[in-house]
């Protein structure tokens, strides 16, 4: 058992992000057996859930014409369109049904305002407006804090710089995780990670 100062954070292991789903991570479904295993080390676990509006405007489909998986602007900078995935109360945005949610001490909820994405488990994508997690976890006492789950390059990689920035100590378990890996995101990724100081297990 870790120090209760050490958080689990668990990030989007959702059916959308697992094979057959709608944002289909590659063997996304593999970091379920690993993270069920890794919770009872942990005395603080927490569950993050992407939880968009169906009319959320990081969705290609809000967009007439506009590709998934290309480019637009919003006002708080570029943002990938993505196709339609992990929308409010639908079985895409459940959890992946072999994950154990119920040892969770809480289940945070991102990505629900319309008009902003919310990849990070801290601070939407303008950087600045917070989920809450941070005043979470500091009123529990944690310091440190380990991520896993989907994708590495996107929710769990801006969650990682964000507590980074944050001052948690921040491990990352790569062998919980599977990434999109879009024109080279996961490289970029893996290099701002270990750039801010986060400790990379199972990098090669
Ligand atoms: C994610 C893209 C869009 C993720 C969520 O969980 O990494 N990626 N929404
Ligand atoms: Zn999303």
């Amino acid at each position: 058992m870790r120090p209760a100062s050490d958080a689990l954070i668990v990030i989007d292991v959702q059916n959308d992000f697992c094979p057959g789903g709608a944002l289909a991570v590659a063997g996304g479904d593999a970091v379920v057996a690993p993270i069920n295993a890794m919770m009872d080390d942990f005395a603080v676990r927490v569950l993050t859930q992407d939880w968009h509006p169906a009319d959320h405007r990081s969705f290609a489909a809000q967009h007439p014409g506009a590709r998934p998986f290309s480019m637009t602007e919003m006002p708080y900078g570029p943002q990938v369109l993505w196709p339609t995935h992990c929308v409010q109360g639908t079985p895409g945005a459940a959890f992946h049904p072999d994950l154990r949610t119920d040892p969770a001490d809480l289940i945070l909820r991102k990505g629900f305002r319309r008009e902003i994405d919310s990849y990070s488990a801290f601070f939407e994508n303008d950087r600045t407006t917070p989920t809450g997690l941070q005043g979470y976890l500091r009123s529990r006492g944690v310091s440190s804090v380990t991520l896993v789950g989907l994708a590495t390059d996107f929710c769990v990689g801006y969650s990682a710089l964000d507590a980074a920035r944050l001052g948690f100590v921040v491990t990352v378990e790569l062998g919980a995780c599977r990434a999109i890996d879009l024109d080279g995101s996961l490289a970029q990724a893996l290099e701002q990670m270990r750039a801010a100081g986060v400790t990379l297990v199972g990098a090669t």
